[in-house]
């Protein structure tokens, strides 16, 4: 059993001080506002939940920053794309499982307590499957078990490369499954996430680049209930090859043939017209923001307002290709990208609200919802994950403003991190941190060199 005493908590129905909680068992045993410390008591400024993470490429981690250099001719999502191919055709299953664990390290540094994993590196250098198929997946699994993140595993459906059903390139050849491969990367996925507590099992057809309409359909029933994510119209190439393809741009074709609910995820949905804005926040589905990658690939900026004028419509926020990884940055900038284009400040707040309170709470339920998991926020029953804020440089006493300065100002940071009752974060690292960065540089040190990347 643990005991925490908070100053300040963000709890489901708001904050609250002098909370005095305990943990036992992976729960919360109980959660008590106007409590005085006790001895024992671990002391904390202020506790938030923990905030889920809808989308990640763990591999991609590997080649953060290494893309940032100009090419020959005109450099695009598209040049990217080549540089990300080269570096996923070079790791082996050690290289993607230590890559991972540094990943999911930096992301429980950061307050992220729950990974959404959009697995598609399946399949041997050469493109034939691992004797187990599903090799990858576990090594996934095993970089959640060692750092301690919470998994909801999606692995990834692709079968061409581009619409109307073309043959992959030979660079996509460790992705690629047919139907029937895709059915037994499903099971062995289920298998890789069995003895991990809290796992969640969903299904990622990548694009609608990648599966064809017929391919779409089937997939949908091998896991029943799970969570559905998609890439859709992160780029205008997209929208345009969509069109050329169907008559209909991504997000229309996808509401209109697709049995899109509340257990859909459309990852980026940036090139929406209005009445595909309006259609997607009636839908129930979540938009998967990226903004950091989003920003950092191109892609274009989220129509946000619209979306969220429509009435109902659910976001949540993912680091995708893990260039940088931060909660803080990623709500920062999907921010930040309203003001730039509207010319205008604190867009995305509810009136007269704070601007921090209002998109951590959205990103709270929509990731929650996207990744199949209950929003139980800090209360007896609930999961025992949580973050705990330190001040050095930042005074007041207000929740919601130190959430604002958290996440827009200097002078607050995640001091610890609790999952599952266990403390995996202290004084800002990770508990492997040290273990683990040793390992990691070798690794890239390696992979720097097969790849010429270095
Ligand atoms: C991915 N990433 O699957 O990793 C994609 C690039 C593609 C982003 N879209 C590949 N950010 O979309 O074809
Ligand atoms: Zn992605």
């Amino acid at each position: 059993m643990t005991t925490i005493h908070a100053r300040l908590a963000l709890l489901p129905d708001g904050w609250a001080r002098d909370v005095r909680i305990t943990m036992a068992n992976g729960s919360f045993q109980s959660v008590e506002p106007n409590r005085q410390p006790e001895a024992g008591d671990e002391r904390c400024e202020a506790i938030l939940p923990g905030m889920p993470n809808l989308h990640s490429h763990a591999f991609q981690r590997g080649m953060a920053g290494l893309a940032e250099v100009s090419g020959p001719a005109a450099d695009s999502f598209w040049t990217w794309r080549d540089v990300m191919y080269r570096f996923a055709l070079a790791m082996n299953p050690d290289q993607m499982e230590t890559v991972a664990a540094q990943a999911y390290i930096e992301m429980l540094e950061a307050g992220f307590t729950r990974v959404g994993e959009f697995h598609y590196l399946h399949h041997d250098r050469d493109g034939s499957p691992y004797e187990d198929i599903g090799e990858m997946a576990t090594r996934i699994a095993s970089a959640s078990a060692q750092t301690g993140i919470r998994l909801t595993l999606l692995p990834v459906c692709y079968a061409h490369s581009t619409f109307g059903g073309a043959p992959p390139l030979p660079e996509q050849r460790r992705f690629i499954s047919d139907l029937d491969g895709f059915a037994r990367l499903v099971e062995a996925s289920k298998g890789a996430i069995a003895g991990l507590d809290g796992a969640v099992l969903g299904v990622a057809p990548h694009s609608l680049r990648a599966v064809a309409p017929d391919e779409l359909a089937a997939l949908l029933d091998l896991v029943p209930n799970g969570p559905i994510h998609i890439h859709v119209a992160e780029q205008e190439k997209e929208v345009a090859d969509c069109l050329a393809w169907s008559g209909q741009r991504p997000v229309a074709w996808l509401l209109d043939h697709a049995p899109v609910d509340g257990l859909w995820c459309l990852i980026h949905a940036t090139h929406m017209r209005r009445d595909e804005t309006t259609a997607l926040a009636a839908s129930g589905a979540v938009a998967g923001l990226c903004p950091v990658t989003e920003a950092n690939l191109g892609d274009g900026i989220f129509p946000a307002v619209e979306y969220l004028a429509a009435g109902g419509g659910r976001y949540g926020i993912g680091t995708d290709s893990n260039v940088r990884i931060s909660v803080t940055g990623e709500l920062r900038q999907l921010e930040y990208a309203q003001r730039l284009q509207r010319r205008a400040r604190n867009v995305l707040a509810t009136a007269g609200g704070s601007t921090g309170r209002s998109l951590f709470d959205a990103a709270q339920r929509g990731g929650h919802q996207s990744l199949g998991v209950a929003d139980g926020g800090i209360a007896a029953a609930a999961p025992a994950d949580l973050v705990a804020l330190a001040t050095d440089a930042w005074a007041g006493d207000d929740g919601d403003a130190l959430l604002n300065g958290w996440i827009f100002a200097s002078g607050v940071a995640v001091d610890a991190v609790w999952v599952a009752g266990r403390k995996v974060v202290q004084g800002g690292r990770h508990m492997l941190r040290d273990d683990e960065t040793a390992r990691f540089q070798a690794t890239m040190r390696q992979l720097l060199t097969d790849t010429d990347l270095g």
